[in-house]
């Protein structure tokens, strides 16, 4: 790959003072190039942690492929493998001591409140259930040597990894991807001059514990890319309820179980199934699958469970993994490939990204992280966004589970968190950027969780608070279990069902189409219901609040984070009550409880400038003595990023407050709050602040080698904050407004969008040279007036009857 120089910017320059105009054959493959190099993870060695590995998913079943030669290891995931069965863990007691929490917390009796909190108002279990591992297939290669010519990479446009290397006069390639129009994971081996020969063997799921290392910020072991050519793991024996067996000519199929869970019973059976295809001796049998002098062999691997919904785990997994498997097994290798690519591509090739290149876009994707931080690898950024648009389509899909605190990937039974869906804040992350990133298709099973959450969590508000509607505490699971988890300290935060509704709301903002939003009205209604019936009047007398809550997860000066009405309840409370009057108002539902709804919004106690000028993060003035200034959370200033209410056009002097209070927060964090604090610079219109901000999550202390987001441990909701953030840099759509450049870095002068989409409906294409824009199309409904910012100037343009605008600068 060659590096792009001097002559190849003047070039790319016209080309961009051109718009996206017609471009000479050098220029091309230039670009080309350019675009390979910001779309490509390439490596020079395989992975030795599995952090270095490369994930495919096809939003149902995942891989982490680490390219050995002596063995290839394929740890592998199914999104419905996790631990437990259906349960519900809603504490009545709760209800008895509601009146008594609040009446402590009104008299500023915070630790008495807490410890009540802790023996009546939690849920039983106490923890959620954890995400699973459905362990790993070992390809076991005979006489395999140190190889030469190694390479392995992901192609993220094809959705594809591939691992090359030569051993003598061979040469073997193996490629890897998960098909979602297949519903199998294929993996094709070729040697050309050589012979393939390896037995294939099954580690069943098992506790991996994460390394205390890296939940410590700042001291993850970084850069360590294995050179162990010959690397092996063992398998291991197999736990007493996993069997192995053939099934059919070429294929073997593995049932097991998943794992009980903090009292909660294992209900789930899951089966894998492995065919091999190809020349050479192939024989399956319950010691696995045993492949001699083959020159091109494909496996093909199927999985499932016996999980058909939150109350329901009576599948018949092993009935889906063959029928899967056997309907993939009568196309060619060739055509499984074609239909792959189509598939991947028509979603990846919606939006494209240039933020301009450097000499590091030549390097391995591992050396361009160590050099992450220093901010001159402005691919890095483009490349970032495109693996995060990868990891949306391989771990969400519509039909699937919404991408996890992991996405899918996950290597063991024990995973940090449980690998869950923590609701205060990780899993919108996960889907802060699929809209504007045009994969809003691809928040469909958020839609799907958030209907589950609405039946489970009403039996939470009904037993836990005596409330209509319903409710969702800061953490979720394959069960949707809704009551509050953990400690008062963490769960006893009401408000993540709200967060959720206003996510697809935002969802139904991009897209304006009234079946969907149809579909989401009854979930912001039945939210709404229950802080109709919830909230109380602060007892100061500032307005309405909740009681008992918290700041995400954030300690008070009084030894606990309970309190009464924090800021981003206030704030994501009124955006719920907004989204529920729009949509309402659109569907010509509900008139007079609107009005209702309408009249206790405006009662909700307003954002509070405390005594240093910052936004207060809760109703008292508490922010200066917190105990943890430099908190991960930034729960109050929800209200600039995601949400709007509080922007620089509306709203100055509460803007600079959040400034103040973001300063005193500090830049660099946690992964997902680096990325979130690099999204609120870019929405606060500070685009070198934004940019060094984001260079820390670039950087090897926030990535790792594989680019995965790093907590640390692993998160993927910074991968996707991260993207959220650099698509915030050159496009914003809030307010009514499209704002061009709003918060671009200097050092990224020059660059295109294109496939951008905005809220209305809007499919957005920008270029800008010298900071500026130099072309734009907007495309959207015929005869659509679309109000443009850009700095000071502000204008309203109409789209043609084409259903096309466009503007040059010359
Ligand atoms: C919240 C965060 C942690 C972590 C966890 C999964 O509890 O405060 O940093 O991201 O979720």
């Amino acid at each position: 790959m060659a590096a792009i120089d001097a002559p190849f910017d003047i070039n790319r320059r016209e080309a961009l003072a051109a718009g996206l105009a017609v471009m000479t054959p050098a220029l091309l493959a230039a670009r080309a190039a350019e675009r390979r190099a910001d779309e490509r993870l390439w490596y020079r060695q395989p992975a030795g942690a599995w952090t270095e590995a490369l994930p495919v998913g096809n939003g149902r079943l995942g891989a982490m492929v680490f390219g050995r030669v002596g063995q290839e290891r394929l740890q592998l995931n199914e999104d419905t493998l996790w631990a437990g069965s259906p349960y519900r863990a809603d504490n009545p007691e709760a209800l008895a001591a509601l009146p008594e929490v609040r009446a402590l917390l009104a008299a500023g009796r915070y630790k008495e409140a807490t410890d009540l909190a802790s023996a009546k108002m939690m849920g039983k279990p106490i923890a959620q259930m954890p995400y699973g591992s459905l362990g790993d297939l070992l390809l076991n290669f005979a006489g395999a040597r140190e190889p030469t010519e190694y390479r392995r990479a992901l192609d993220l446009a094809s959705g594809i990894a591939a691992t090359r290397f030569a051993e003598g006069a061979a040469r073997y390639t193996r490629e890897v991807f998960a098909s979602h129009p297949d519903q199998v994971v294929v993996v094709r081996l070729e040697a050309a001059g050589g012979r393939l020969d390896f037995d294939l063997a099954y580690r069943a799921p098992r506790v991996v514990a994460t390394p205390r290392e890296q939940f410590a910020e700042g001291t993850l072991p970084q850069g360590v890319v294995a050179t162990d050519w010959l690397l092996r793991v063992d398998a291991g024996a197999l736990p007493p309820d996993v069997t192995i067996a053939a099934d059919g000519a070429g294929a073997i199929l593995i049932t097991g179980r998943n794992v009980a869970s903090s009292g909660i019973p294992a209900g789930l059976h899951y089966a894998l199934r492995v065919v091999a295809l190809g020349d050479g001796r192939i024989v399956a049998g319950a010691d696995g699958l045993h492949v001699r002098g083959a020159k091109a062999v494909t496996l093909l691997i199927s999985a499932a469970t016996s999980f058909v919904n939150f109350r329901d785990t009576g599948g018949d997994a092993i009935a889906k993994a063959r029928a899967a498997g056997k309907a993939a097994e009568q196309q060619t290798y060739a055509a499984l490939r074609a239909r792959h690519i189509a598939d991947h591509g028509a979603l990846f090739g919606a939006l494209k990204i240039d933020l301009g290149t450097s000499a590091a876009a030549a390097l391995p994707t591992n050396e361009r992280i160590a050099g992450g931080e220093s901010g001159s690898d402005a691919g890095l950024a483009a490349l970032y966004l495109h693996y995060s648009r990868y990891l949306l389509i391989a771990s969400s899909r519509p039909g699937t589970q919404p991408a996890n605190l992991q996405g899918i990937w996950n290597e063991g039974t024990s995973p940090p968190w449980g690998s869950k869906y923590t609701i205060n804040i990780n899993t919108e992350m996960n889907y802060w950027a699929a809209d504007p990133a045009a994969l809003g298709l691809l928040t469909e099973p958020l839609l799907r969780m958030v209907e589950d959450l609405s039946v489970t969590g009403a039996q939470t508000a009904r037993d836990m608070y005596g409330a209509r509607g319903w409710v969702a505490h800061h953490n979720t699971d394959l069960w949707r279990a809704t009551a509050p988890i953990d400690g008062p300290l963490w769960g006893l935060w009401p408000c993540g069902g709200a967060w959720l509704c206003n996510a697809l709301f935002d969802h139904w903002d991009h897209v304006r189409e009234t079946a969907l939003l149809a579909r989401v009205y009854p979930l912001l209604r039945g939210a709404t219901h229950f802080f109709l019936d919830t909230l109380i009047e602060d007892p100061k007398g500032r307005g309405l609040v909740t009681s008992p809550s918290l700041s995400p997860e954030n300690m008070h000066p009084f030894g606990s984070s309970l309190c009464i009405g924090p800021a981003m309840d206030r704030q994501i409370i009124r955006d719920l009550f907004a989204n529920t009057l729009v949509a309402g108002r659109r569907l010509e539902r509900d008139d007079a409880w609107l009005q209702q709804v309408e009249a206790t919004r405006a009662r909700i106690a307003p954002d509070r400038i405390g005594k240093a000028g910052q936004l207060q993060e809760w109703l008292e003035d508490w922010d200066l003595e917190a105990p943890e200034p430099h908190h991960r959370h930034v729960s109050h200033l929800y209200a600039v990023y995601p949400s709007g209410q509080i922007n620089v056009r509306d709203t100055p002097a509460l803007i600079e407050a959040a400034k103040v209070s973001l300063r005193r927060r500090g830049d660099l964090s946690t992964g997902w709050a680096t990325a979130w604090r690099a999204c609120l610079w870019a929405r606060m219109g500070e685009g070198d602040h934004a940019h060094a901000v984001l260079t820390g999550l670039l950087g090897p202390k926030r990535t790792y080698p594989n680019m995965f987001d790093a907590h640390p441990p692993f998160q993927i909701d910074g991968n996707f904050g991260g993207s959220a953030a650099i698509l915030e840099m050159v496009l914003q759509s809030w307010g009514g407004e499209l704002h061009l450049l709003p918060a671009l870095p200097s050092a990224w002068p020059e660059g295109s969008i294109a496939g951008f989409r905005a809220r209305g409906g809007l499919r957005v294409d920008l270029a800008w040279r010298g900071g500026r824009p130099s072309a734009l199309t907007i495309q959207g409904p015929a005869g659509m007036s679309v109000a443009i910012r850009h700095g000071a100037e502000r204008y309203k343009v109409e789209i043609a009857s084409s259903g096309r605008y466009t503007r040059r600068w010359t």
